[in-house]
């Protein structure tokens, strides 16, 4: 049997486990490793507490790009301590305004056949060159950084077969939120998205990276492209061509599922507010009134969408009754904008421009009020997504963004005359990434970084109360809200904890305190979204111990347990708020944990559905505890 294309690059770092057939667990050795600002600085903390001298991967870089506006002082004082950390421990810092990580990383670091780390949700990002990117919680980063090995169960494959050309006026957006409609938010999960086909060769790198950075979205554990001679352009054009080579499937790879998808025959699409599956036809979504347009994030914030869109609103002016925000992917983003007269053009169109950062897709500026609808080519339009919880979010490509802008409503860009892209000139220029200088460099910490609490292990039994019940999907944004409200505490858990829930139920964090030891119950797919490890820390913080819910989304799984909550996965109909749980860990071993609802007086048996390692993390009390435990 052939291999998949991540079959070969786990096989190639196979270093624990001995295949790597669907639903082993296996043990790979990481090459590069990535970390960002908002999960950074705790990253980098249990880095530190791990007591490891030096970063071990072979490309470490430590970006800022969430928090660049520094709103708050915390903020700045993070970006010294972080770039001090990087200095210290051997990595990259890419300093504020130098771009959003996953962009700049495969301009400059990525390569085809590796395999990536990063602790924010969209590293998958990378698999645009061929290589293999996960997004994992800062825990997991620490201990690879550390050169601990990544341990997985190996993801079944769904293939994305791509046959014909993108027509005018439809983006590689549309293919993503073609494949979130056919998959849905939960679809991916467990699975690995390849991507494939004649079609797939006619995508540039970039076009690739808006497809598999928003793979992120399926709850799929990575996307990849297959390194071909389009990549090979890439590369030499990025002056890099020595780190390009060939990575493809063999011809009888076996996959869980074929999706074909003709790029000839898609359409503009829309996700509407609430949800990245909430996907509409253009037939369905054209004419709703928008108030604002947000061009850029790591989905879109390419060279070739900005220029795309400056051609679009070349001549024209913004409607009256819409603002628009665009912010580049990357400084180099920004220096080909403003050497092809693309700045001026969306300057000139009445287009707001924002430094090269995350902004307004994590609500650091330009939030939109109450009840507002925001169009925006980033990935994530949850309610409370943006910096407020009552403003609108759809979801489209910069094309629909431009042509909706001059309109000031959902407009098809199909009808404007067609942009053709020229070869696109990247400028290089590296000056915004600093080189470590090694054991010598003082860390420099601000007050707002709080110390770490040790971990303590896994009790036998305990009671807890049940805090708050929850319905399906609630999101990491529902966990613990980003934007100016908490960006600036990312490094101090006993103050960012206040926000847990907060736009749910602004007591929660009261009551938790107060109760000591609580419990949570939800329902499906709980903690989708971000791999902001602060969703789970902040409920630990206020004595959460664990957690009941119909399933989980992968990275916050794992977070719960780097962070000692127990993930516990049955019917939670029957939970309400108040109940009195006492729960029995002690059969954790065979995968059960027993509980009695001394409420309800009901008995429930629930899964724990673990690995021997992650069980092991779990009674450790963490995942900082087991790396520090003697083997
Ligand atoms: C996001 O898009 O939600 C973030 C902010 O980039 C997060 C990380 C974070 O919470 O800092 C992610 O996607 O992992
Ligand atoms: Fe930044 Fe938004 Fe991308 Fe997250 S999704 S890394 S906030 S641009």
């Amino acid at each position: 049997m052939g291999f998949t294309i991540s079959q070969k690059i786990f096989s190639e770092r196979l270093r624990s486990g001995d295949s790597v057939e669907f639903g082993k667990e296996i043990g790979v050795a990481v090459d590069q490793c990535l970390t960002q600002d908002s999960t950074g600085t705790m990253a980098w903390l249990e880095f530190e507490s791990l007591g490891i001298d030096a970063a071990k991967p072979d490309v470490v870089v430590s970006y800022v790009d969430h928090t660049n506006a520094c709103f708050k002082g915390e903020s700045s004082e993070d970006h010294l301590f972080l770039q001090t950390a990087a200095s210290r421990f051997g990595a990259i810092f890419s300093k504020p305004g130098n771009g959003v990580c996953h962009q700049v990383h495969y301009e400059r670091f990525g390569r085809p056949g590796a395999l990536l780390l990063g602790s924010d949700s969209h590293t998958p990002t990378a698999g645009a060159l061929g290589m293999l990117g996960i997004g994992v919680g800062g825990m997991d980063v620490a201990v690879a950084l550390g050169g601990g090995l990544f341990y997985l169960k190996v993801p079944r494959v769904i293939r994305i077969d791509l046959s014909g050309k993108l027509p005018w006026g439809v983006g590689a957006k549309d293919v993503i939120l073609e494949v979130l409609r056919i998959l849905t938010v939960k679809g991916g999960v467990g699975r690995i998205l390849e991507y494939g086909g004649d079609g797939a060769h006619s995508l540039d790198v970039p076009q690739r990276a808006t497809i598999t950075n928003m793979g992120a979205e399926t709850g799929a554990t990575t996307s990849v492209f297959p390194s071909d001679e389009i990549t090979r352009g890439f590369f030499k054009s990025q002056k890099r061509e020595n780190a390009w080579k060939e990575i493809k499937p063999d011809p009888d790879a076996e996959y869980e599922r074929i999706i074909e998808i003709d790029l000839s025959s898609l359409k503009p699409l829309v996700a509407m507010p609430g949800s990245p599956d909430n996907v509409k036809s253009m037939e369905e979504a054209r004419g709703t009134k928008i108030n604002q347009v947000h061009i850029g994030s790591c989905t879109n914030g390419s060279w070739r969408d900005l220029y795309i869109a400056s051609r679009i609103m070349e001549g024209k002016t913004v409607h009256a009754g819409c603002e628009v925000m665009v912010v580049p992917g990357s400084r180099q983003v920004l220096q080909m904008l403003i050497k092809d007269g693309s700045l001026e053009r969306l300057v000139n169109a009445g287009c707001r421009i924002m430094e090269p950062g995350c902004g307004p897709c994590i609500g650091m500026g330009f939030v939109p009020g109450a009840g507002h609808l925001s169009l925006r080519s980033v990935n994530r339009n949850w309610y409370g997504r943006g910096g407020n919880k009552d403003c609108l979010i759809a979801l489209s490509s910069v094309e629909v963004c431009a042509a909706s802008a001059l309109q000031g409503e959902i407009a098809d860009p199909r009808e404007l005359p067609v942009v053709v892209l020229p070869s696109p000139e990247f400028i290089i220029d590296d000056s915004m990434l600093l080189h470590p200088s090694g054991k010598e460099t003082e860390i420099i910490r601000g007050k707002n970084i709080a110390p770490l609490k040790p971990q303590s292990p896994l009790p036998e039994k305990i009671k807890a109360e049940v805090l708050i019940t929850l319905g399906d999907g609630i999101s990491t944004d529902d966990i613990l809200p980003a934007g100016p409200l908490t960006q600036h505490l990312r490094s101090n858990l006993p103050e960012i904890a206040r926000f847990a829930f907060y736009y749910l139920d602004e007591t929660f964090s009261q009551r938790a305190r107060e109760a000591k030891c609580g419990a949570i119950a939800a329902g499906e797919n709980y903690g989708q979204g971000s791999s902001r490890e602060h969703a789970a820390l902040a409920p630990r913080e206020l004595g959460i111990s664990c957690i009941f819910a119909k399933s989980f989304a992968r990275i916050h799984r794992k977070n719960l347990i780097n962070c000692g909550i127990a993930p516990l996965v049955c019917n939670t109909d029957s939970l309400h708020q108040g109940d009195e749980l006492e729960i029995d860990f002690s059969g954790v071993s065979e995968g059960i944990v027993r509980m009695k609802n001394l409420t309800n007086k009901e008995d429930i048996n629930a899964q724990i559905n673990m690995t021997a390692l992650e069980i092991d993390i779990l009674r450790s009390g963490g995942a900082l505890a087991h790396a520090k435990k003697p083997m």
